[in-house]
């Protein structure tokens, strides 16, 4: 998989390339990261990217021509994905996640300042993704997010594939505790069953400790499809 980012900030994006699974991810060949300087694509001599709304009020709006350019320059074929990160997007799922883990080439471009021209969602944008209900001051932090998501569902990613599987959210339930040594700490002891070695009682505990945490914490997830 091959992802291309369009940024004002690439250098706030390199910084989660470098460690742990999305660092091996790329190493092992299985998913490509480029960073794009948009203003590399501004067509006047200032670099200009931003300019005032027409209408008026506060804040500046991305221009369309550098975005335009900056796209046009990354060979989008019919079946590349162009997202934008916006808190107006569509709420990214476990689910999203692994549907956009398919695809061969996606486009991120992360909005800045007020937004971007509508232009550029009517014209280039196939989707637009925000990672929660609060506002970030960029799409960067969520380009980090969704590129990191990603990561560690590529196929051969993480060392522990069946771990992935057992992740909060990969069966709609949350996790179940997790104790290693000491067997006592502070007074605190480790659940008999999961010293007993005895598998299927152990399975079935873990499985009854995330359905209760997930009655607890999240029953929307069980309400929910
Ligand atoms: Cl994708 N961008 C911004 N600026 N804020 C957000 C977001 C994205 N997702 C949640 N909040």
């Amino acid at each position: 998989m091959k992802i291309d980012v369009i940024t004002l900030f690439p250098e706030i994006i390199r910084s989660v390339l470098e460690y742990g699974i999305l660092n091996r991810a790329i190493d092992r060949q299985l998913l490509r990261v480029n960073l794009h300087q948009l203003r590399d694509f501004a067509n006047d001599r200032h670099q200009t990217v931003d300019d005032y709304p027409y209408g008026g009020g506060a804040g500046m709006v991305l221009k369309p021509e550098p975005i335009f350019a900056a796209v046009h320059a990354l060979n989008p074929g019919s079946e590349t994905r162009i997202i934008f990160l916006t808190p107006q997007g569509k709420r990214l799922t476990q689910h999203c996640v692994e549907t956009l883990s398919l695809e061969s080439h996606l486009i991120l471009i992360c909005g800045r300042y007020k937004g971007i021209d509508e232009r550029v969602r009517t014209k280039l944008v196939t989707d637009e993704i925000s990672i929660g209900d609060y506002v970030l001051s960029g799409g960067e932090v969520a380009a980090q997010v969704l590129i990191d998501a990603i990561s560690r569902v590529l196929p051969n990613a993480m060392n522990d594939y069946r771990s992935a599987q057992e992740d909060s959210f990969s069966q709609d339930l949350l996790d179940h505790p997790h104790y290693t040594r000491p067997v006592e700490f502070e007074d605190m002891r480790v659940p008999d069953v999961l010293l007993s070695g005895h598998h299927q009682n152990i399975e079935q505990w873990r499985y009854d400790q995330s359905v209760a945490r997930t009655i607890q914490r999240r029953p929307d997830l069980i309400r929910q499809p």
